[in-house]
């Protein structure tokens, strides 16, 4: 029977990529995210490509009462679920904390914490009736390391990082896997995101390097989740060769 995985936020970047490569191998996918017409797209390309079985369920993760109306119930042949994973997120601004917007905070703890909350406390009761699971939490190098005018978006991250260590500690009774893949700068669109729409900005920040792609996240994922069942990659930062970490990038 082919297996079937969750990923919330799977319109753009690792999400996409990482819906692509299950369905690749044969797995059935939930595919999540707010925008419809590219989950649309996403399940049309997924089908004729795999002949895989696809759900897609547009939903914002930050509404709570969404969350749990639309994973709560979902059709029998897509309750015996293996793989969540959280990877709907986001960095909004780059200003010092004196400068920072509050929308831009609340906007961020509520994607990157609170959504990330809901959803895998609207799984997890499938993953213990099924006595089987794995989630997938995808955090970043800002879950490490603390950068200058990161505040808000690396505390989030610090939040995955600590969230995925207390689901590790206390789902292990359940047979329970949680994985936390922390990645480096990838070219998404993550930083059009972050810089709303300011190209100059987004690109300089890819600029001069081989940055990490979609794709490299998605194998990742793949080989963490494809591991036997005695064996589980508990956390893992993944960056580009050229890049060392949060702070230190070889550029040139
Ligand atoms: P993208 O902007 O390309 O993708 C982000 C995805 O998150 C989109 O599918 C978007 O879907 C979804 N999303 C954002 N907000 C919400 C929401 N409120 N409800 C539902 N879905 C939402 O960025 P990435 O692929 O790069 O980012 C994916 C994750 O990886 C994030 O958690 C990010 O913090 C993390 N990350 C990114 C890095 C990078 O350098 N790119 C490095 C380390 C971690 P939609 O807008 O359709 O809802
Ligand atoms: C995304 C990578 O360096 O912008 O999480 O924090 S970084």
């Amino acid at each position: 029977m082919s297996k079937i995985i969750l990923i919330t936020g799977a319109t753009s970047g690792f999400g996409k990529a990482i819906a692509e490569k299950f369905a690749s191998k044969g797995w059935n996918c939930i595919i999540t995210g707010r925008r419809k017409e590219r989950l649309e797209t996403l399940s049309k390309s997924l089908l004729e490509k795999n002949k895989v079985q696809v759900l897609s369920l547009n939903f914002d993760v930050r509404n709570r009462e969404d969350v749990f109306t639309q994973l709560s119930n979902l059709p029998s042949e897509w309750q015996q679920i293996d793989i969540l994973v959280n990877n709907a997120g986001l960095a909004l601004g780059r200003d010092n904390f004196d400068e920072a917007s509050i929308d831009d905070w609340e906007t961020m703890i509520d994607t990157n914490v609170k959504g990330l909350l809901y959803v895998s406390k609207a799984i997890v009761p499938y993953f213990i009736k099924n006595k089987k699971g794995h989630i997938i939490n995808i955090g970043s190098t800002a879950a490490k390391d603390v950068y200058p005018m990161g505040n808000v978006y690396c505390a989030t991250k610090h939040a995955v990082d600590s969230i995925s260590q207390s689901q590790r500690i206390e789902l292990l009774q359940h047979k329970i896997k949680v994985t936390a893949i922390h990645p480096g700068a990838a070219e998404t669109e993550f930083s059009d995101i972050r810089f709303k729409g300011d190209k100059v900005k987004s690109e300089a920040v890819y600029a001069g390097y081989d940055a990490l792609q979609a794709n490299d996240i998605a194998d990742v994922a793949y080989y963490c989740a494809t591991l036997p069942m005695h064996v589980c990659i508990n956390d893992l930062v993944i960056t580009c060769t050229a890049q060392a970490n949060s702070f230190f990038t070889h550029k040139g």
